[in-house]
């Protein structure tokens, strides 16, 4: 982690996170995110999904999978990073009929959030990447420890309807 963006952490965490028990968790941990030796420390929380390569999850209204090919690094690391994902079918088989998006708000929350300290992070950029239905997703910035969220929302072309996934990971501090 550059000093900018540990910078950058430190600003949103007490920013963001003011109160409570947060601070116990919070800007000596981020400090530290950059460091070798954290990378893939993933704590256990039954929100979480475990990491792994080609990770699929049915959306919340069936009509779609989400596949998270990769994530560099992986598994996700404090600090920024590169996701590939597919779009596909209710059985896996990648289209190219319906379009990926990560709003910044969803269900009245920033997007992507961490739920137990109601705030987000910084913008994440959807691109569209090669092969049917894939896309980049970078950066995701996920600058404290903690369970983070990510939403996706997937809508075919020309129609209302917007089914989402989400994936969860809990990053640890050490
Ligand atoms: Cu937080």
């Amino acid at each position: 982690m550059t000093r900018t963006s540990a910078f950058l952490a430190l600003f949103f965490g007490f920013a963001a996170c003011g109160g409570g028990d947060h601070s116990t968790d919070g800007s000596p941990a981020v400090m530290d995110a950059g460091t070798p030796d954290l990378i893939g420390a993933m704590c256990k929380d039954p929100r979480a999904d475990v990491y792994q390569p080609n990770l699929m999850k049915s959306s919340s209204m069936g009509l779609y999978t989400l596949t998270l090919n990769a994530s560099d690094p992986a598994p996700p690391i404090l600090g920024n990073n590169s996701w590939t994902v597919t779009v596909g079918d209710p059985s896996g088989t990648p289209i190219s009929t319906a379009a990926l998006a990560v709003p910044t708000k969803f269900g009245g929350h920033p997007n992507p959030w961490m739920p137990d300290h109601g705030h987000g992070t910084t913008l994440v950029q959807v691109t569209p990447a090669t092969g049917t239905g894939g896309y980049t997703i970078t950066p995701l910035y996920y600058y404290m420890p903690g369970l983070w969220t990510i939403t996706f929302t997937l809508q075919a072309n020309g129609s209302d309807v917007v089914d989402s996934v989400a994936f969860s990971f809990c990053l640890a501090d050490s």
